[in-house]
């Protein structure tokens, strides 16, 4: 079982460029936490990762909220990637035809393929979506995660739907490297095999809240890596809080989701 394995055991293994630089990154850094940097200045959000970037594997981004976004955004973006080391997820939840896909992957303002080594699909289009980033982004060695589940109160993205998502992502694990779900797919529908090793990231995760006012639902590190086998936690509000310019709040926090990370995944390999 993969979960049981060390991350950097795995990345030898995964032929994926983007999925082997996440798993050496992790093992690298000795951090299994992503910090999702949802907030809508660029002043705020290139703080928020230079403070946030040695305690984290890495960086998960929403380009389309950020008010005075510019290409150089991105220059800077890979910036502190290099600086920090961490990778780069666009969390862009695309859900098209293939054609259209592609076009948002690739082109309009901000040229995602070009820049994120990572980023995300709903699977409810059905194989023709994984077709249509893949023509964009296989080329450039970039990965995919499939939305299996959601961390929100009465998601729709289970049972049948999410035994249908691993099953598209078996057919194409040149570039779909695992899932946005709330635990291991292992087992999860006809085809599974032992030799798969799918990535599982996690939102919904937070130490001192179960969720918010609009569905989100929290639960600890420790419940989603060690009880549920997921690779990553992505914490977002539960790092920076409401005010980007706590620095050592935010660096706190960071430290703090780290340790509980890794702690965790310590526990799991130790059987
Ligand atoms: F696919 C998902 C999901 O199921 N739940 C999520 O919360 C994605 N997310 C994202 O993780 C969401 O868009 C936010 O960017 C982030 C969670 O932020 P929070 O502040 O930790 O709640």
């Amino acid at each position: 079982m993969a979960h049981r394995r060390t991350y950097g055991d795995r990345a030898k293994v995964h032929k994926n460029p983007a999925a082997r630089l996440l798993l050496e990154t992790i093992e690298r850094k000795q951090s299994n936490l992503a910090v999702s940097v949802d907030v809508v200045s660029a002043k705020d959000f290139l703080n928020i990762i230079d403070v946030v970037g040695p305690f984290v594997c890495l960086v998960k981004t929403h380009v389309d909220i950020i008010e005075d976004f510019t290409p150089q955004l991105i220059t800077e973006l890979q910036a502190l990637s290099a600086k920090h080391d961490f990778v780069i997820f666009e969390d862009r939840k695309f859900a098209d035809i293939g054609n259209t896909v592609s076009l948002q992957y690739s082109s309009g303002v901000h040229k995602i393929a070009s820049w994120s080594h990572i980023t995300n699909a709903h699977p409810v289009p059905g194989p023709s979506i994984i077709a249509g980033l893949s023509s964009v982004g296989l080329p450039l060695g970039r990965g995919l995660l499939l939305l299996a589940e959601m961390s929100t109160k009465g998601s729709l993205a289970t049972g049948l739907y999410t035994e249908a998502a691993v099953e598209m992502a078996r057919e194409n694990q040149d570039f779909v490297i695992g899932f946005i779900a709330q635990r291991r797919m292992d087992g999860v529908g006809k085809n599974s095999t032992s030799e798969e090793d799918f990535l599982i990231l996690t939102p919904g995760v937070g130490l001192d809240v179960k969720g918010d006012s609009m569905g989100q639902q929290y639960r600890t590190p420790e419940q989603v890596v060690l009880e549920s086998g997921c690779d990553v936690i992505i914490v977002g509000r539960g790092i920076y809080g409401k005010d980007p310019s706590l620095v050592d709040s935010i660096v706190s926090q960071a430290k703090r989701y780290q340790v509980a990370g890794w702690q965790a995944y310590l526990e799991r390999i130790k059987g």
